[in-house]
């Protein structure tokens, strides 16, 4: 009996749900038939156009269409009026910075009704990134109870921001001795703080926080704290040209901080000429370029700072096989300007090492 009642609650059940899907099904395919655009893109899922170059493709007009508007994001780009059947597109995105825009045909009926197809617009690198080669030059002991977050040189020292993954106190700042790995002086966080990049400006050392939404600022001689600033937002990797901090969060983002405030000056979004670039994470400013480990991988980008260009890539494979031991993945790129030695480490690894960089050719 209750089985039977089971049974037909069941079929009831399946009845419903399959009028259901009908209906959808039926919904799809006729009522947006009729109601669709009255003009789109006649390729299908979204588009992509290189830097500084061209919007290209066609757009299909359906009859009794007056005007066809092209829209990236809110600017028209493109406007026809009675227009034809087919509208071949070349449309310029000089001066567009990469990333995603909102990308809409929007065409008016003649009985008045505005219709839309919308995309998303990529804008990617105009250039294939070069395929650079490293080699290791020195191996350094590196202490493997430090979750690597930060790695950087200041007037000749080296210094090292860590995480806090087993959440027992163990985010600090310190000056490490290069030579032997052993910490000189530390100034630790206590938990929740989850500590993240850093880098030494003007005396000062920048500790940014995973998800504290704070930066801590302290005296790079004595690392006695000075300040904090607060921002939304996570924190990755951090590292400064001459005049502003840069940031990572994770994303293909890569941010311009003013020193001063921690104010964002300038966002630019980090592709090749395939796609973005996500999970940037470590960063170093080198001879005028971005150098950023991407997270989970063993590749270094080699960014430009006034597109966000990748313009290299970077296979870091061989380090990690040497270096890692037990540790995690490769996090922390140093530049000492005055050797003008680069050095590499990651997370929990018990060796540092010296690395040379030899541009290539294009792959
Ligand atoms: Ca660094």
């Amino acid at each position: 009996m209750r089985n039977k009642r089971t049974l037909i609650i069941l079929g009831v059940l399946v009845i419903t749900a399959a009028a259901f899907i009908y209906r959808s099904l039926q919904n799809m395919n006729g009522p947006t038939d009729r109601e669709g655009p009255g003009a789109f893109f006649m390729s299908q899922g979204n588009l992509a156009a290189s830097f500084n170059q061209e919007l290209t493709g066609q757009l299909k007009v359906l009859p009794e269409q007056l005007k066809v508007q092209v829209k990236i994001n809110d600017s028209l780009v493109f406007e026809a009026t009675n227009p034809p059947a087919i509208i071949p597109l070349k449309i310029s995105i000089k001066g567009l910075p990469l990333g995603s825009y909102r990308l809409r045909v929007i065409s008016k009926g003649s009985t008045g009704v505005n219709s839309e197809d919308e995309r998303v617009l990529y804008v990617v690198s105009d250039v294939a990134p070069k395929s650079w080669s490293l080699e290791v030059v020195r191996q350094y002991p590196h202490n493997d109870s430090s979750f690597t977050q930060g790695l950087c040189f200041y007037k000749g020292k080296m210094f090292e921001g860590t995480g806090d993954p087993q959440t027992v106190g163990a985010t600090m700042v310190a000056e490490v001795e290069l030579a032997t790995g052993k910490i000189l002086k530390r100034r630790t966080k206590p938990q929740p703080i989850f500590g993240e990049g850093i880098t030494v400006m003007n005396g000062e050392i920048y500790q940014i926080s995973w998800k504290n939404d704070s930066c801590f600022v302290y005296d790079a001689g004595t690392l006695s704290p000075l300040r904090y600033y607060t921002y939304s937002g996570e924190g990755w990797g951090l590292t400064h040209d001459e005049n502003t901090l840069i940031m990572s969060d994770g994303t293909e983002k890569i941010y311009f901080r003013d020193p001063k405030t921690f104010k964002v000056l300038k966002v630019l979004s980090v592709y090749t000429n395939q796609g973005p670039i996500n999970y940037l994470n470590e960063l170093e400013y080198i001879d005028g370029l971005i150098y950023a480990n991407v997270w989970m991988s063993n590749i270094i980008a080699v960014i430009d700072p006034l597109t966000g260009r990748v313009l290299s890539t970077i296979d870091a494979t061989e380090v990690v096989k040497k270096g890692k031991g037990t540790g995690e993945v490769l996090n922390g790129i140093a530049y000492n300007p005055t050797t003008q030695k680069t050095y590499l480490t990651g997370k929990y690894w018990p060796s540092l090492f010296e690395v040379k960089i030899t541009q290539a050719k294009a792959r």
